[in-house]
């Protein structure tokens, strides 16, 4: 009998890594792999329309899954085409593994079709990356990555594969090991956590940024339990999705230079501390603000400001241990001593919901449609578990402020900055989890990168509403110079950065691909719309005229 071959080898790698789905825009160096597919059949192969696409619908099925997301991407053009979304796989951190088909091997030193150093051109946004040399380290190759992709600090990975090895023969092959990783739950330093307790049982107003590696190492729940206790604020980062429940009694919206200023302590977990932002002094930390950080990810804590404590470890843990030293250290008396701040806070919270409800009123029956209006019909359509994957720009204020997230993980933000993410992403997020209505909330600009993803949509029978917030401008780009008050906003002409003239039919567009589409014009078509889009059980669009001038939110 013929001995087992590079591809046969590939996918059988795949199948013991217990991937279900394989995102991909292949070319001639997929077609030795794709040829067995078949025979492989829970291994699912999804055709996207661009490599993007498919890298944003691999992050996104695995930040909703737990599970690392699998691209493959064609050559060198292929790779190029998937590096904005590897970007923001990077910004993630999420566990994503790039296999790419490179061109033959005896190819690779002569300038050829197509080849190129491949795992140069990624280097600076994966964690890892190789190109194996031969059929034999295919196996090795493929289980390699996936190590690296899932070992904290997880992270995208990439596997350069030249296209001749699959068809040779494989002679020393490798046993599929059924475990390969490290033991993960690692338990932070006792001296930096018994700091970090001490800082709490002294702070007048300590406060929370819950990220994203918090809500996906499940520790939440703890943290619920610790800012109870505590009575500690919580806010949301501008640039990080929604992970706490923005329910709860001490949540209090979007963190921002006026909060840093009155809050003495601030504990961050599972996201990078504030990337430096300018924008209208979001990211704020001032220099007497002392900080608690808690991650997996030893890269990130006292990165961008300095740390009194520096939790590293698994975050459930490390809240796990904060938790319980604060109750040793504070005693019996913990449970009554921070009961005036709870009730201030909740004060607060109430002034805060009555402002945002007067807001609301003043809005509601404006034409053209409000954001406010349209992000409480959103809410007011949806089921309460509904997940909305977010890349909105000048809207995102406006779904922070008054759509509410009862849960951890309904909420999934771009968080590079690189447009083109959220539409396909959402798509990852629904594979993920089938049972619940995922929105791709997107503006007219953000949805343009890559309309064709609907095309996957309505091929693979995943019913994703899409919300076009349309203004029919890179609304962002148009504030800045509007801003700026330099000769665009003395001349009032911002052609540049904007998206008409001709104006998109982006009802035809979804209809082309078979997707659903309406558009609304007025307040009170909105709820009718949503309902409809939301009844199809297709893939539906929703293209919303707003008000092309109201970016203010998030500056509350
Ligand atoms: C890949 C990429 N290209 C360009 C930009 C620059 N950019 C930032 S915001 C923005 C406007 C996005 O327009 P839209 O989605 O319509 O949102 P709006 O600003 O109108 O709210 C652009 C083009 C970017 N962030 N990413
Ligand atoms: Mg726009």
């Amino acid at each position: 009998m013929e001995g087992k071959k590079g591809n046969r080898a590939f996918l059988e790698a795949l199948q013991a890594e217990g991937v279900c789905y394989l995102f991909g825009n292949p070319g001639s160096s997929e077609v030795p792999w794709l040829d067995l597919l078949p025979e492989y059949p829970s291994l699912r192969h999804i055709t996207v329309l661009h490599e993007d696409i498919g890298v944003a619908m691999a992050d996104g099925y695995a930040l909703a899954s737990g599970n690392p997301g699998v691209v493959s991407l064609h050559t060198v053009p292929g790779t190029a085409h998937g590096l904005c979304n590897l970007f923001n796989a990077h910004y993630s951190g999420t566990p994503l593994v790039a296999l790419v088909g490179q061109q033959l091997s005896r190819l690779l030193n002569r300038d050829s079709f197509l080849g190129a150093d491949i795992v140069q051109m990624a280097r600076p946004w994966v964690k890892w990356a190789a190109q194996v040399s031969s059929a034999d380290e295919i196996a090795y190759g493929v289980h390699r990555a996936f190590k690296e992709a899932t070992d904290p600090p997880t992270g995208p990975v990439l596997l350069s594969i030249p296209r001749d090895f699959y068809d040779e023969t494989v002679k020393d092959e490798i046993p599929h090991a059924a475990r390969r990783s490290l033991g993960r739950k690692v338990r932070p330093d006792s001296d930096e956590v018994q700091r970090a307790a001490e800082l709490f049982l002294r702070a007048e107003s300590p406060a929370l940024l819950c990220g994203p590696l918090a809500e996906r190492s499940g520790s939440v729940p703890l943290l619920l339990e610790l800012v109870d206790l505590l009575a500690i604020r919580v806010y949301d980062d501008t640039f990080m999705p929604s992970c706490f429940p923005t329910t709860h009694r001490f949540h209090l919206g979007l963190y921002n230079k006026e909060v840093a200023e009155r809050i003495d302590l601030l504990l961050v977990v599972g996201q990078p501390l504030l990337i430096e932002r300018k924008v209208r002094d979001m990211g704020f930390v001032p220099p007497g603000l002392s900080v608690v950080q808690i991650d997996s990810d030893p890269r990130v804590i006292a990165k961008n400001h300095p740390v009194e404590a520096g939790l590293f470890g698994h975050p459930r843990l490390c809240v796990e241990e904060l938790l319980a030293k604060v109750r040793e250290l504070a005693g019996k008396e913990l449970g009554s001593r921070f009961q005036q701040r709870a009730r201030l806070i909740e004060k607060e919270r109430t002034a805060r919901e009555g402002e945002k409800a007067r807001d609301m009123e003043e809005q509601w029956d404006r034409v053209p449609i409000s954001s406010h209006r349209l992000v409480a019909e959103l809410r007011r359509a949806l089921e309460p578990d509904a997940i909305v994957v977010d890349e909105t720009t000048t809207t995102q204020g406006y779904l922070r402020r008054f759509f509410e997230f009862p849960e951890p993980g309904l909420n999934y933000y771009e968080v590079s900055g690189g447009l083109g993410w959220g539409l396909p992403a959402a798509l990852g997020v629904k594979l993920a989890r089938p049972k619940q209505q995922v929105v791709a909330f997107v503006g007219d600009g953000s949805f343009l990168y890559y309309p064709q993803a609907l095309w996957t949509a309505c091929r693979y029978d995943l019913p994703v509403l899409t919300v076009i917030c349309n203004n029919h401008a890179y609304l962002n780009d148009k504030m800045f110079l509007h801003l700026r008050g330099g000769p665009a906003a003395q001349r009032k002409r911002y052609e540049d950065v904007e998206i008409n003239n001709p104006d998109v039919d982006f009802v035809r567009c979804a209809e082309s691909m078979g997707a659903y589409g309406e558009r609304v014009e007025r307040p009170e078509e909105l709820a009718g719309a949503l309902r409809r889009a939301l009844g199809q059980e297709r893939p539906s669009v929703v293209d919303v005229e707003i008000d092309p001038w109201q970016w203010g939110a998030a500056e509350k």
